[in-house]
Order: C-alpha cells, then sequence, then structure tokens
C-alpha cells in the first residue's frame, strides 16, 4: 500500500482497533474532510489546559505558535495556561475562534508535585468553570510542539494516548506501579496499553471522574507515604485500566522527539522536546 491514504481508509502495518474495540486513531485510517463535515455543524468549544511553572515557561512560545498552526483550527478553542510567573506568558496571536485565558498558581518546590498536583485543579477548573462553556478538554504537556494536524478525529468521551516508548512493546515491560502499597498497583498480567499522562482529554464529565480519581487515589498514597513509579502517570494508567478509553491515539499524537524516525510513525503532530531534566526542573 502506498504512504498515501486512499479509500478505503485502512492500513494493514498498526492495528487500529482495541480489544475493547474503541478505534486507534493512525495516519490512514480517518479522513479528515470528511471528519470536518460530521464534527463542524456542532460547533463545539475544546477547552485545552497547559500548566508552565517555573523555567518550563520557556516551553510556551513553541507550544502555542504550533498550536495556532496545527491544533483544531477552525473549531473554538479556549487554553487555560496555569502558571506561577504570569508576566512570563509570551504574546501569541490567536486565531479568530480561538482564546487564551492565563490563571496564577502557586509554585511548588518538588516538579513531582507539579505534575500530580495538575490533576486537582482540573479537577476544580471542570467543576467549577467548563461544565457551563465547553464540551471537550484536552490536557497537554507543556514541553511539547505541534508539527501536523490535531483535528476532530481525537474527539470522544475519554481520549488516551498510547506512550511513545511503549507501543510496540509486551506489556510485561509496561512500566505500570507494581508495588501493592500504591493505590496505582496494577498485577502482572493485566493492563493494555501503557498509556502518556502527556496528553489525555475527552468529555467534561468523564474526564471529571478522571482527575478526581486521580486525586482520590494519590491522596491515599500520601497518606501511606508512598508515591507511585510515574507519579499520576502511573494513576492515570490505572484509572484507564477499570475505565476503558473510547478512543485511543497513536504515537503521532504525542512523540518521543521529532528527530526519531519510526517505521510506522507517517506522520508526528505533536511530540516532546528534548530537554535537560536536571537544569528545567531547578529553581535558580
Ligand atoms: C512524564 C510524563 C508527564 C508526567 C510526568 C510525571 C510523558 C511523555 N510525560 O514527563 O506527563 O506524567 O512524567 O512523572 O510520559 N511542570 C512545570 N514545571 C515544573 C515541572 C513540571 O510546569 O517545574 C509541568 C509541565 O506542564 C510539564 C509537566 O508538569 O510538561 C510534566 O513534567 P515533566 O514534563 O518534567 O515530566 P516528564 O517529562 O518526566
Amino acid at each position: 500500500m502506498s504512504a498515501k491514504s486512499v479509500w478505503p481508509y485502512y492500513r494493514t502495518d498498526v492495528v487500529s482497533l482495541s480489544p475493547w474495540l474503541a478505534p486507534i486513531i493512525w495516519e490512514g485510517t480517518f479522513d479528515p474532510a470528511l471528519i470536518d463535515l460530521i464534527y463542524k455543524q456542532y460547533n463545539f468549544t475544546i477547552a485545552t489546559t497547559v500548566f508552565a511553572l517555573g523555567k518550563y515557561t520557556r516551553f510556551l512560545k513553541d507550544l502555542l505558535e504550533s498550536a495556532e498552526q496545527h491544533y483544531f483550527i477552525g473549531y473554538r478553542v479556549h487554553y487555560y495556561l496555569f502558571t506561577d510567573k504570569p508576566e512570563a506568558v509570551p504574546e501569541v496571536k490567536m486565531s479568530e475562534n480561538h482564546r487564551l485565558t492565563v490563571r496564577r498558581v502557586p509554585s511548588l518546590d518538588r516538579w513531582q508535585d507539579i505534575s500530580m498536583g495538575r490533576m486537582e485543579i482540573l479537577e476544580k477548573l471542570i467543576a467549577n468553570e467548563l461544565i457551563n462553556e465547553s464540551d471537550f478538554i484536552f490536557c497537554l504537556d507543556v514541553d511539547t510542539k505541534f508539527y501536523g494536524h490535531w483535528g476532530a478525529e481525537t474527539l470522544g468521551r475519554l481520549v488516551g494516548i498510547i506512550h511513545p516508548w511503549f507501543y510496540d512493546f509486551p506489556r510485561n515491560k509496561f512500566t505500570y506501579e507494581r508495588r501493592r502499597e500504591s493505590a496505582a498497583f496494577i498485577p502482572d498480567g493485566e493492563g493494555d496499553y501503557y498509556y502518556t499522562a502527556a496528553a489525555f482529554g475527552g468529555m467534561l464529565e468523564d474526564v471529571y471522574q478522571l482527575t478526581k480519581t486521580c486525586r482520590q487515589q494519590m491522596n491515599i498514597d500520601r497518606e501511606n507515604s508512598i508515591e507511585a513509579i510515574w507519579h499520576e502517570e502511573s494513576h492515570l494508567n490505572k484509572y484507564f485500566l477499570y475505565n476503558k478509553p473510547t478512543k485511543l491515539l497513536s504515537p503521532e499524537y504525542l512523540w518521543r522527539d521529532i528527530n526519531i524516525p519510526a517505521d510506522q510513525i507517517r506522520v508526528v503532530r505533536f511530540s516532546h522536546i528534548a530537554k535537560n531534566n536536571s537544569e528545567v526542573r531547578s529553581h535558580h
């Protein structure tokens, strides 16, 4: 089959359906024009959250500028940007139906607390504000950039993204939390996929339940003086094991690094930015 998508839309080199029959979205399995024809008529609003605390504000310009090239173009998007340094938020020109709201949040010392603390802030944002103004929400890491189309093909009740390091690994290699003492524990022999916490989304009610449950489970861990191996990502994986996503996005939607090729990845739509963790996570 040629690399270009042709009717009928299918691929034989990737699996595009989960065992519970949720679609897994890969380039070449859908028609973007047809998707727009279906979804545009509803005039949905997609809330999109980004956290940038400490030195992570440096990633905002590239992320927002690239989003304005590729992310839900022609749809209503409301970005909510949480930061401890509102003065460091760059001016980025928004397209007509895209807008951005900046919210100040307190600084935290540990990067793990920043990462995990997102769940509680999202839970409150959805309950207190979004229920009346948005239809869907996506929650994105900030050390990222868009390189290709991300549109309405990603909308669903509960949307998980297959982690770019583990999509072709057997499940005994997944880095789930394996200690029974943690609320994120997943026993050997269980689990479907390993999902990234760098991007997830869905309808408000569904993402509300996800964020609330992860926040509660992290509180239980804190009371028991344990922190899951990959923080909220471990809890997200536990949640998705028992609350299956209705749509899965392939690692095209969160790749490792734009410069790393892989056979099945025909389009990198969104990717991590290589960063020096110790430098960017230090406060000084
Ligand atoms: C992984 C996950 C990430 C999260 C984290 C928790 C992937 C691809 N990413 O990323 O989603 O689950 O592990 O272990 O699997 N942040 C700040 N300021 C800080 C620190 C963090 O704003 O000083 C925010 C920011 O939005 C960042 C996010 O928290 O994108 C996650 O932190 P990270 O990117 O440093 O975590 P990382 O790359 O290990």
